[in-house]
C-alpha cells in the first residue's frame, strides 16, 4: 500500500514538473497560453487536489510524530520466579509492560524447572498473571530449558519435553512474525541460543537485534554475573553468532556496565494500588507482610492486587534500594530517547514532548570489536574476535537519575 502511494506521488510530481516547465514563459507572453494554463489546471484539478492530499499524507507519515507509532515486536526471556530470586526481574517485567511502544510477542520463563520448584508451569507465571491483569495486555509464555547448554552449538533437544516449549516458541514466533523481531533476555541466553542453534538461518532473516543482559566487560574487582555463570555456552553462542547483538554487560570496566541502584520509594510511590500490590506480593512472598513467611497464608496472586495494602509493609518496600541492570536496554529496544525538562525530570520518548525538549544520552550502545574467550570472558586489551554493540554509561549520575525518574513516571501510568 505504501509502495503504491509513493508510486502515485512520484508520477504526480513528475507530471507537475512537466507542467511548470512547459508553461511559465507562455504564461508571461501569451494570453492564449495563459487561458490554456487555466483550462489545463481546471481539467486536472481533481488530480492535483488528489496529489496534494497524498503529498500531505506522505509528509505526515515521514514526520517525527506519526499518529500511530510502529510498535517494536519483541520476544522476552526472563529468570522470573515466585518468590523472586532477585526482585529486579519483577521490576523489569513491569518496565516491559509499562512500555506501550513494545508489542510483546512471547515470554520465555528462563530456567524455571529447578528441583526445588516443581511447578510444571514455572513460578514466573505468578508474576505474569498479575502483570497481565494490571496492564490489560497479555502474551503467550512458555517454560525454557532446564539445564545449561553442553556446548556452544548445543540445540538442547536432548532435554526433557516439558522444557522444550521456550525454544520452540521462539522459532514459532519468528517464523510467523511479519517483519523483524527484537529478542531480549534479562536472564541467561539459554533458550535463545538453543533456538538459534536449531535454525540460524531463520534468526538471520527475522532477528533485528538481540539484547543480552549478561556477562562482564573486562575484570572489575569482586564482580560476578549469574546469567553468565549459569550458562556460559549460551552466552558465547549468541555473542559469537554474528547477529546484531546489543550486549549490556552487568558489570564492567570503563563504564561498560549497566548496573545501577534505584530508590524503590521514589519509583513506586506514585504507582497504582495494583502495581504496588504486585511488588508487595513479591517482597512479602505472597503474604502481604514483610518478614518471615513461615506460617503465613499465601494469598491468590490476582485477588491480592486489589487489597488495601498494609502501610507498614509498603513503607518497608519503599525503604529498600534495588540493584538494577536491564532498564536501559528495555528502553533502547523500544526505540526510546531520553529527554529532560528544566525541572530536572526525565521522560523516555521517541520525540520531545511539552517542555521535555533537551535530548540527553546518558548511555549508548557502541559498535566495538572485542575479544571473547572460551569461558565467555571479554578481554578489553586484546584484539577483537567478535563485533557487537556494547553498552556504555556516558554519565553515571544522569544515567541513574533519568532511569529512576522514567520508571517513576511509567509505573505511575501502568
Ligand atoms: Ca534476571
Amino acid at each position: 500500500m505504501v509502495t503504491q502511494c509513493r508510486a502515485v506521488i512520484q508520477s504526480g510530481i513528475e507530471d507537475g514538473k512537466r507542467h511548470v516547465n512547459l508553461n511559465p514563459s507562455q504564461k508571461c507572453h501569451s494570453k492564449t497560453a495563459y487561458i490554456s494554463v487555466i483550462d489545463f489546471m481546471k481539467s486536472r484539478m481533481p488530480f492535483i487536489v488528489f496529489v496534494l492530499i497524498l503529498l500531505a499524507l506522505n509528509v505526515y507519515a515521514q514526520s517525527n510524530k506519526p499518529a500511530q507509532p510502529a510498535k517494536v515486536k519483541l520476544i522476552y526471556s526472563s529468570d522470573l520466579y515466585f518468590p523472586p530470586d532477585d526482585p529486579d526481574d519483577w521490576f523489569d517485567l513491569a518496565t516491559l509492560f509499562a512500555s506501550p511502544e513494545i508489542d510483546v510477542l512471547g515470554i520465555i520463563l528462563d530456567q524455571q524447572l529447578y528441583d526445588k520448584r516443581p511447578q510444571s508451569e514455572g513460578t514466573g507465571a505468578v508474576a505474569l498473571r498479575q502483570m497481565f491483569e494490571i496492564s490489560g495486555r497479555t502474551a503467550p509464555y512458555a517454560v525454557g530449558l532446564r539445564t545449561a547448554l553442553k556446548s556452544v552449538d548445543d540445540k538442547g533437544i536432548d532435554q526433557a519435553a516439558v522444557c522444550q516449549k521456550g525454544a520452540e516458541m521462539i522459532l514459532d514466533l519468528l517464523g510467523k512474525a511479519e517483519g523483524k523481531v527484537v529478542l531480549q533476555t534479562v536472564g541467561t541466553a539459554r533458550d535463545i541460543a538453543a533456538a538459534y542453534n536449531r535454525n540460524p538461518g531463520l534468526f538471520r532473516k527475522k532477528v533485528s537485534k538481540v539484547y543480552l543482559n549478561a556477562g562482564i566487560y573486562g575484570f572489575p574487582q569482586g564482580r560476578m554475573d549469574v546469567n553468565l555463570e549459569k550458562d556460559r555456552n549460551a552466552f558465547i553462542a549468541i555473542m559469537k553468532s554474528g547477529l546484531p547483538v546489543y550486549w549490556a554487560p552487568c558489570f564492567g570496566e570503563s563504564d561498560h556496565e549497566t548496573y545501577w541502584q534505584a530508590d524503590q520509594g521514589r519509583m513506586l510511590e506514585p504507582a497504582s494500588r495494583r502495581l504496588q500490590n504486585y511488588f508487595l506480593y513479591a517482597f512479602s512472598k505472597g503474604t502481604g507482610n514483610i518478614g518471615p513467611a513461615a506460617g503465613q497464608t499465601i494469598a491468590d496472586p490476582v485477588e491480592f492486587l486489589n487489597r488495601v495494602p498494609d502501610k507498614d509493609a509498603l513503607r518497608k518496600v519503599y525503604g529498600l534500594s534495588r540493584n538494577m541492570w536491564s532498564t536501559a536496554s528495555i528502553l533502547d529496544a523500544a526505540g526510546l530517547k531520553i529527554y529532560r525538562n528544566k525541572q530536572g525530570e526525565y521522560i523516555a520518548s521517541r520525540w520531545p514532548i511539552g517542555d521535555f525538549t533537551r535530548e540527553l544520552k546518558p548511555y549508548s550502545f557502541i559498535k566495538m570489536k572485542v575479544f571473547i574467550d572460551d569461558q565467555g570472558r571479554v578481554h578489553p586489551g586484546k584484539p577483537g574476535n567478535i563485533e557487537v554493540f556494547v553498552f556504555h554509561k556516558n554519565d553515571p549520575d544522569e544515567y541513574r537519575n533519568s532511569l529512576e525518574s522514567i520508571l517513576r513516571r511509567r509505573f505511575g501510568g501502568l
